[in-house]
């Protein structure tokens, strides 16, 4: 399959180039590195070193033969985004190429703005260059579980039968996010249900919870690692405890911790990502998978971090219950559904403790980069002081 990736030099978009080679896939991919420079504006930078994108691709010619056919340019671009549909042609892009932090589209209204046109902007201009140019082509859009909130009934995948006043109809899920980053997908969700229904294109939207781990198994050196971020906006929950014990820095669990998501690995994310290209949605439909793999609250995370260090190495890291920058329930139900991924032939690939104890002996081999982000750790970004910066 011809498969284009937007987001190429990403934390998912890099493995998955590297597993689609190794499939036998032809990839294109779409970049213009600007997860590199947010990520530096916040005066921070991936815990594992990464290449240049030019010296990546020459790494991946080695390992596969074959390297990535990429475009340097922005998806929020349309007369990039339609150069780069048209010249590749492909049979199914996969949608990687948004900015990814919820706490970033906190910081202020510039940033929430930012988030919020560029968002939306590249989904749009990639659902009229699809259906301009390639409109049997499949979209697999990266959306996320966080679109749905935390309602206190289960959470279906997509859609749900509801009956009302004794009508009933199957109609989609309330979505209630709790940042604008959330937000910006809950619109791109609305907006690719109204795509299908207009154009009958085939979308994959996926609702991908948090991911975690620095492995997939094409990552055969260091000069194949993905980026990995633990500051206090770009990195998420279990990635920020691996670094923080590794530092033997206290554990940023915010609030009470009973914070529950649905959690996957990164390899076992580019599994369900590979799936969903492998065996596409009927022609003309538009299909919600819930992509995670096992539900956890962040307190339970981080004891397990901690269980981890006292049983592997004789530390027992702290937990340090901080004062949550976020506003969200710190206790409360949590159900999702996730049954298609199972249908589709998904299967975990190694179990949370084992990807856990990956990632420390990869991040400990760089102990020096980890101490250079030591500052960028504590939370800063309050959502309630979120405010129009004038400077
Ligand atoms: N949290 C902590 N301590 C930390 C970091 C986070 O307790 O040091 C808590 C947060 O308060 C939140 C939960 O962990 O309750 C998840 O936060 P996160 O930063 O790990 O993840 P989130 O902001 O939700 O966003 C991440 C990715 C985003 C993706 C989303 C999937 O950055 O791109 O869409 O996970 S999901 O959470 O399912 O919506």
């Amino acid at each position: 399959m011809k498969i284009l990736i937007m987001g190429v030099d990403g934390y998912i978009g890099f493995p998955l180039a590297l597993r689609l080679l190794n499939r036998g896939h032809e990839v294109y991919g779409i970049d213009n590195f600007i997860t590199r420079k947010r990520v530096a504006n916040v005066n921070s930078d991936s815990a594992l070193p990464i290449l240049s994108f030019k010296e990546r691709n020459a790494r991946i010619k080695k390992y596969f033969g074959r390297n990535v056919k990429f475009f340097y340019g922005d998806a929020t671009n349309p007369e990039f985004m339609y150069r780069a549909i048209e010249k590749s042609r492909p049979d199914a892009i996969v949608h990687l190429a948004e900015q990814r932090s919820a706490p970033y589209s906190m910081i202020g209204l510039k940033e929430a703005n930012e988030t919020m046109v560029k968002n939306i902007t590249s989904t749009m201009n990639l659902i009229y260059a699809v259906k301009d140019i390639v409109p049997k082509a499949h979209i697999l859009k990266l959306g996320t579980m966080g679109e749905y909130g935390t309602p206190n009934i289960d959470i279906p995948e997509g859609f749900f039968e509801i009956e009302y006043h004794g009508r009933k109809d199957m109609l989609p899920f309330p979505k209630n996010a709790s940042s604008w980053y959330h937000w910006t997908k809950v619109h791109d969700s609305n907006n690719l249900m109204f795509a299908n229904r207009l154009w009958n294109l085939a979308i994959t939207d996926v609702m991908q919870g948090v991911v975690y781990g620095t492995k997939t198994k094409e990552i055969a050196d260091t000069g194949l690692y993905t980026r990995f971020d633990i500051d206090e906006v770009y990195g998420t929950a279990l990635n920020r405890f691996t670094a923080e014990a590794i530092l033997g820095m206290p554990m940023t669990v915010y609030g009470k911790g009973g914070q529950t998501r649905g959690f996957l690995s990164l390899n076992d994310s580019i599994q369900c990502l590979t799936l969903a290209l492998e065996k596409p949605p009927e022609s003309g439909e538009y299909r919600v998978i819930n992509q995670f793999d096992e539900k956890y609250s962040v307190g339970q995370l981080a004891e397990m971090v901690q269980d981890i260090f006292k049983r592997e190495y004789g530390i027992v890291p702290d937990i340090g219950h901080v004062e949550n920058p976020r506003v969200e329930r710190e206790e409360h139900y949590y159900n999702p559904e996730h049954r298609k991924l199972e249908e589709l032939g998904y299967r975990r690939t190694k179990n949370i403790e084992e990807e856990v104890i990956d990632a420390i002996s990869d991040l400990s081999k760089f102990r020096e980069r980890l101490n250079s982000l030591k500052e960028t750790l504590m939370p800063r970004t309050f959502w309630r002081r979120s405010s129009y910066d004038y400077t």
